[in-house]
């Protein structure tokens, strides 16, 4: 028995070592990505017990492949604003890993986006799209275009210019880009009509979150926000509670926000704040979602003018303080660390029970620890918001057979797919000793099935 466990805690200090030295080789190659650094560090850490069990996976050095991305691509946008003047943004494709389909991922415009964000959000999506269990690999991209106080006719010559140069590289065997931060069914239309006449075919299949009249899916819109409540709803279940009659804070006020409190509310939950990146909205009856539609979807306003419909709510500059707000349940859906170590100390502190992460890494790895530490049940991004791309793989398979479902079929499946990461997630935490603990089940479980893919692909 103690000569087992010796060579047991033997094989997880090796994997330790592979590891940490495989990690300290990424941060070299990729200084000053910060973003980047974070999401291989949680992964990576999740997996040493997986290494220690499967050395062959260090003997073929999958971890040093996976975390080098298959190519990346950078390009000149260059478009011409309402006043005639010349204007250059910088566009990225980052097509990371094929091993078990086409890249698939969204695209970001946002001012901050640059190497590191894309790449973090790149590497995430590998092990995302893996967790659905369909066949698409992972990649992203983006510009540092900033779509707000543009017009129309400025996003879509922008939009445009960046397909001008991005179709060279995606096909809907190649690549397939979808959306994400300041890319909606606008910025898509406008992208999938540049294609379209580029190319000189009608390839349904290239881009994901389509109109509903030209190749769109029925449910994609909601398939973001709507997963991650179901996701949410799995965790407590387990432990016997609900979203029925418990109060939630949702951050953000986009796709993602809007479907998640929507989904919230038909459960019997009662969303009482969301923000943008200027301030949060708290409403003690109850956050109007017709309002925020009206406003986000509709006029792209700002929240601040919901108070003007709805005067009990009150707004408050700056989004930080919407994590002080009193709820049983969190969803942070707008961006990358949004909830630091203090913001998740607050929330545990004012008694939340239950953490859903429709964003992409808005958790500091320092605020997940304090929600592990605490107890709080934790749904991670990869796990927690995969009914998006997950729904966007369903649009393929409609774009591919030429049939178009039902917005209740595609729900339904969308639903057994959250059930399944979940169940799958868990199940991967108990076997590799963390029950629990969906962090890592979710890395394991989405690394094993593209880790075998690669070995058994060769050394490509
Ligand atoms: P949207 O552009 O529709 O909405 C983003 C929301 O987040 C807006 O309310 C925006 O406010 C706010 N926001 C953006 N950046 C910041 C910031 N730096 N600080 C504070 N608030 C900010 O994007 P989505 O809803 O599509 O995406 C939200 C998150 O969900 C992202 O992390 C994305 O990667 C992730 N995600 C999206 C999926 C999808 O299918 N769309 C799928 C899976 C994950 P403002 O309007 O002021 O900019
Ligand atoms: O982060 C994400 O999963 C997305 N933005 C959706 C990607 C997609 O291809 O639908």
């Amino acid at each position: 028995m103690a000569i087992l466990q010796e060579i047991q805690q033997e094989s997880m200090q090796i994997a330790k070592d592979y590891v940490n030295e495989v990690y300290e080789a990424v941060k070299k190659r990729n200084p000053n990505e910060s973003e980047f650094h974070q999401a291989v560090k949680e992964i990576f850490d999740s997996l040493v017990p997986v290494f220690a069990k499967h050395p062959e996976y260090m003997k073929y050095s999958v971890l040093e492949r996976i975390s080098e991305p298959e190519r990346v691509i950078m390009f000149r946008v260059p478009w011409v604003d309402d006043q005639g003047k010349v204007q250059v943004n910088r566009g990225y494709r980052v097509q990371f890993n094929s091993n078990i389909g086409p890249y698939k991922g969204g695209l970001r415009f946002h001012p901050s986006v640059n190497a590191s964000i894309i790449k973090f959000l790149g590497f995430e999506q590998i092990f995302k799209n893996s967790l659905t269990g369909q066949p698409i690999g992972g990649g992203k991209g983006g510009s540092d275009f900033d779509p707000k106080g543009k017009s129309d006719m400025e996003v879509m010559r922008f939009t445009q210019s960046f397909m001008t140069e991005l179709c060279k590289h995606i096909g809907p065997d190649v690549d397939v880009p979808a959306g994400d931060i300041g890319v909606g069914a606008r910025e898509i239309g406008y992208l999938f009509g540049q294609y379209k006449r580029i190319r000189g075919a009608y390839e349904a299949g290239v881009l994901t979150g389509k109109g509903l009249g030209y190749g769109g899916s029925l449910t994609r819109t909601e398939a973001t926000g709507y997963g991650t409540v179901y996701f949410v709803e799995e965790m407590l279940k387990d432990k016997g509670l609900s979203f029925n009659g418990s109060t939630v804070v949702v951050s953000g006020s986009g796709n993602v926000s809007i479907y998640a409190i929507e989904k919230a509310h038909q459960l019997g939950a009662k969303v009482v704040a969301c923000s943008d990146s200027n301030g949060y909205i708290y409403d003690p009856n109850g956050i109007n979602l017709d309002t925020v539609k009206q406003l986000k979807e509709v006029e792209r306003k700002r929240i601040q003018e919901y108070v003007l419909a709805h005067p009990e709510a009150t707004y408050v500059e700056g989004c930080e303080g919407i994590w002080s707000i009193n709820c049983d349940i969190a969803l942070p859906c707008a961006t990358q660390n949004e909830i630091n170590e203090d913001a998740a100390k607050l929330l545990v502190a004012n008694g939340v029970k239950a953490i859903g992460e429709g964003a992409n890494m808005p958790s500091t790895l320092e605020a997940i620890d304090v929600f592990l530490g605490n107890n709080v049940l934790f749904g991670p991004a990869k796990a927690t918001n995969a009914g998006g791309v997950a729904v966007s793989a369903l649009e393929m398979a409609q774009n591919s057979s030429r049939m178009p479902w039902s917005f209740e079929e595609v729900d339904a499946k969308l639903h057994d797919i959250m059930k399944n990461i979940y169940t799958n997630s868990i199940t991967a935490a108990e076997e590799y000793g963390q029950p629990g603990n969906l962090v890592v089940g979710a890395n394991i479980a989405g690394f094993i099935k593209v880790a075998d893919a690669m070995m058994a692909q060769g050394i490509v």
